[in-house]
């Protein structure tokens, strides 16, 4: 294990399986790279997401599971509304010095700059949750649109399984070349039924400390949770520090620099 609890492959081997998750991302859409990440890191993530959620705190996003598991119907705007393991997603985990370590790996630095460049910033961290329970069904979609009020459709998130994520559990399924169409609608996100008509992707179950890329325009989406166990994983989005934040009626987002190379 290395400080990040990277498993430790040899150099050749680590820039080899990010040659091959890279290529395969641009052709397909979406590609896992495997078991990055020791079982030590995952636990210590795992337990710290839990804290967060019973302990709650407001710098964070909190929403909780829809009581029928139904999209449509998931609480919105409420918040944190009490200790329970049953958030389906917690947003802005950078804030939290563990997390914030996490994401600043060097594997997910070595990503990010062949994909993005050498300049990239984080547009958001996030943690879905399947709670023990059966968590929320979470529709077709695509990560962008105007509703993300960017000037630039970022196109890379890097998603990695803090626990295993079988296809009972609701793991992720996408279609894969989705992301060479483009959006299916300008203001992005759920995609309509009648865009979707019934289509199936490939499932993708994930083990813990598997690392998934996923394109922004790939279509994805996950079910809900029969295991019984809780299926929590992270998912960051990152993009160009030259994005701009274009929204007007709230004071513009400003986004926090990742990956940063040392001069000289
Ligand atoms: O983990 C999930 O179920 C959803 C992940 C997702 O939608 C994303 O990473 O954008």
């Amino acid at each position: 294990m290395t400080a990040f609890g990277l498993e430790k492959d040899s150099e050749s081997a680590v820039e080899d399986t990010c040659a091959r998750g890279i290529d395969q991302y641009r052709a397909r859409g979406f590609a896992s790279l495997g078991v990055q990440f020791d079982e030590a890191l995952l636990a210590a993530l795992r337990a710290r997401a839990d804290q967060i959620m019973l302990e709650g705190d407001p710098r964070y996003f909190f929403q909780r599971d829809a009581p029928d598991g139904r999209y449509e119907t998931l609480p919105r705007g409420s918040g944190w509304t009490g200790p329970g393991l049953d958030y389906r997603k917690m947003e802005k985990l950078q804030l939290d010095p563990l997390f914030a370590a996490f994401i600043e790996n060097p594997l997910f630095a070595r990503i990010a700059h062949e994909v993005i460049g050498p300049a990239v910033a984080l547009y958001r961290a996030v943690l879905f949750t399947k709670g023990k329970d059966g968590g929320t069904h979470l529709p077709w979609h695509q990560d962008g649109g105007s509703f993300w009020g960017l000037d630039r459709a970022p196109v890379l998130q890097i998603w990695t399984a803090l626990d295993d994520a079988p296809v009972e559990s609701g793991c992720l399924e996408l279609v894969p070349e989705t992301h060479l169409r483009g959006l299916a609608t300008r203001l992005g996100g759920v995609i309509p039924d009648d865009v979707s008509c019934g289509i199936r992707g490939e499932l993708l179950p994930a083990r813990a400390g598997e690392v998934v890329l996923i394109h922004n325009h790939a279509w994805h989406r996950s079910g809900m949770n029969s295991t019984g166990r809780p299926r929590r994983a992270l998912t960051i989005c990152l993009m160009s520090a030259e994005t701009r934040c274009t929204r007007k009626k709230r004071t513009p987002r400003t986004f926090q620099r990742l990956y940063e190379i040392p001069r000289g």
